[in-house]
């Protein structure tokens, strides 16, 4: 958390069903009602992980809230239940998948909440959106530049802008 007590987070924003990029656009503007959204990524197009699926599309949002992470994470939940998604197989297709990528100095080891995203540095379709929005994001374990972390980018298409 930053010394004013706010916290600068990015989320990551993923959809693989429906009109994927209306959500994700209708997903930042929710989430504008709840805090403030300094930056938006493009969106990019990837096949996707895990079982067989539709592709996806994924962004990112650089947010300054005072909710507490646990908070932000139950507003994040909100604007995914608006927003229609279903839950059902981990890893399957979903309409809207909100993530908390990264905390700005802060690392969360909570029982509904890891953040970084344990994923995160895997995944070209969180990173790159990610380092989009924060360049000068680190890991706060290790105090690694997000940014120098190596990532497939080949994987990835610019599909359009939130
Ligand atoms: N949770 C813990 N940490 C976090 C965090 N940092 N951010 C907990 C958000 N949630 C976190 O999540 C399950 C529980 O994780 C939540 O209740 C929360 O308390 P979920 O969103 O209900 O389940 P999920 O998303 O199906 O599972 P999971 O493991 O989060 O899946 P992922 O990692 O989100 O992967 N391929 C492409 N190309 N693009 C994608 O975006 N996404 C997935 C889903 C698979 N393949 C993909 C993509
Ligand atoms: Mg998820």
């Amino acid at each position: 958390m930053s010394y004013d007590g706010r916290v600068r987070a990015v989320l990551g924003i993923g959809s693989n069903l429906g009109d994927r990029l209306a959500l994700i656009r209708e997903a930042v503007a929710q989430m504008r009602a709840v805090a403030s959204v300094l930056a938006v990524s493009p969106v990019y197009e990837s096949d996707a992980l895990g079982p067989p699926q539709g592709r996806y599309l994924n962004a990112a949002m650089l947010v300054d809230t005072p909710m507490a992470p646990l908070a932000l994470l139950a507003a994040m939940h909100e604007v995914e239940r608006h927003l229609g998604r279903e839950r059902r197989e981990r890893w399957g297709a979903r309409t809207l998948d909100l993530d908390v990528l990264w905390i700005e100095g802060t690392s969360v080891d909570d029982a509904a909440l890891t953040v970084p995203h344990p994923a995160l540095r895997e995944r070209a379709f969180a990173l790159r959106p990610l380092v989009d929005v924060a360049p000068l994001a680190v890991d706060p374990r290790d105090g690694q530049r997000l940014a120098d972390v190596p990532r497939d980018d080949a994987s990835l298409v610019v599909f359009g802008y939130a």
